[in-house]
């Protein structure tokens, strides 16, 4: 007979994944049957002696987490590329291997970071509102009415800087799309240069992208100061709790917007509306915010009018979400089986003390 694994998957992945999983006998299924949230009652009833388990970012894996599950976990598989939500020196001390869905977000949540940069700028919710208020036929064509900033320039005659808080695999395709808008300077912060990084990285990727100038700094004010879009595109966790506060966005152009498709706790929230309230910066476009899902019309950055918020759907197409959940799923069976995964993050540096 064949050993079967116990696996806890918490979500239905849909028609076209399930089978992958539902077809292997070695493993014995177990799925949150619901559509919403994952309850944490029904996991840890469920975790206990599985060799494998399935989550999603709202799904904490903790040391409470890892405990329930006892010493027959191998492998927590994450459909998404973030992982705040595990916690990495209590897998690694387990040996616990890590799957996650690199790579295949990369452009959607790229196209949503330039489309969140659009509609920042150009007052994509106020003059939506327009339209949808009725207030359309009352428009008497005063030049200057629903203008927002431009962040394109094909003459050349404007300089132009695009900033990066985080200059990963999303970063830089949101970067190759900004170029044919006419981009000519790229100012980033990134973590500490490691020994891998090239010298010549800066002039690298003025080759690569074909623009002017590259710039890698370390100061935050100088990004702040001189950038026109800001994209935060880094981890969340608390090394970068809050790393845009008052001080940052003081710091920024009244013209400039900040675009973050990646954690909101990267951002203090309270500081952001009243920049935007105040006029320190234009406008700014999110696709997450600090507490969400907990996020509602009060909120103080959904009530402004040049701040943009999204629910959290940068992977949300149909194509990428079917190669996450794939993906995902192919970790999982690879981590259980004893095989190597598609892509393990590495926990190496989370294990000495
Ligand atoms: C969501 C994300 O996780 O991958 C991430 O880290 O934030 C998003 O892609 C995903 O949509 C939920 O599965």
């Amino acid at each position: 007979p064949v050993r079967r694994h116990k696996v806890v998957v918490c979500r239905d992945l849909g028609p076209d994944v399930m089978p992958l999983l539902r077809e292997r006998r070695e493993l014995e299924l177990i799925v949150w049957p619901e559509d919403k949230f994952c309850d944490r009652k029904w996991l840890l009833e469920n975790i206990p002696g599985c060799s494998g388990v399935l989550v999603m970012l709202s799904d904490i894996v903790n040391e409470e987490f890892l405990d329930t599950c006892g010493p027959s976990l191998k492998v927590v598989s994450t459909m998404s590329v973030g992982y705040d939500h595990v916690k990495l020196p209590a897998l690694a001390q387990r040996g616990i291997k890590l799957g996650y869905t690199p790579d295949v977000l990369t452009d959607a949540v790229a196209d949503l970071s330039v489309m969140l940069a659009l509609m920042a700028s150009r007052n994509a919710k106020q003059t939506l509102s327009v339209v949808q208020n009725g207030e359309w036929p009352s428009f008497s064509w005063a030049p200057f009415a629903f203008c927002g900033r431009q962040i394109s320039s094909s003459s050349q005659k404007r300089t132009i800087t695009v900033g990066f808080l985080g200059f990963g695999r999303i970063a830089k395709a949101t970067l190759a799309r900004l170029v044919p808008f006419g981009i000519n300077h790229v100012i980033f912060l990134s973590s500490p240069k490691s020994k891998r990084d090239s010298p010549n990285e800066c002039a690298e990727f003025e080759r690569q992208f074909g623009v002017k100038s590259v710039r890698r700094t370390a100061d935050l004010q100088e990004l702040a100061r001189e950038s026109d879009i800001v994209f935060v595109l880094a981890p969340g966790g608390p090394s970068t709790h809050h790393i845009i506060d008052e001080y940052f966005l003081r710091a920024m152009k009244p013209t400039a917007v900040l675009v973050n498709p990646s954690r909101g706790t990267l951002v203090d929230s309270d500081a952001l509306a009243k920049a935007v309230h105040e006029g320190w910066i234009w406008g700014a476009g999110l696709d997450v915010v600090e507490g969400e899902p907990n996020v509602t019309a009060d909120h103080p950055l959904v009530k402004e009018p040049r701040c943009v918020v999204l629910p959290h759907v940068g992977s949300a197409t149909f194509e990428t979400r079917l190669e996450m959940a794939s993906l995902a799923a192919r970790n999982l069976i690879a981590g259980v089986l004893g095989e190597e995964l598609e892509h393990e993050l590495g926990l190496q540096s989370y294990t000495s003390p």
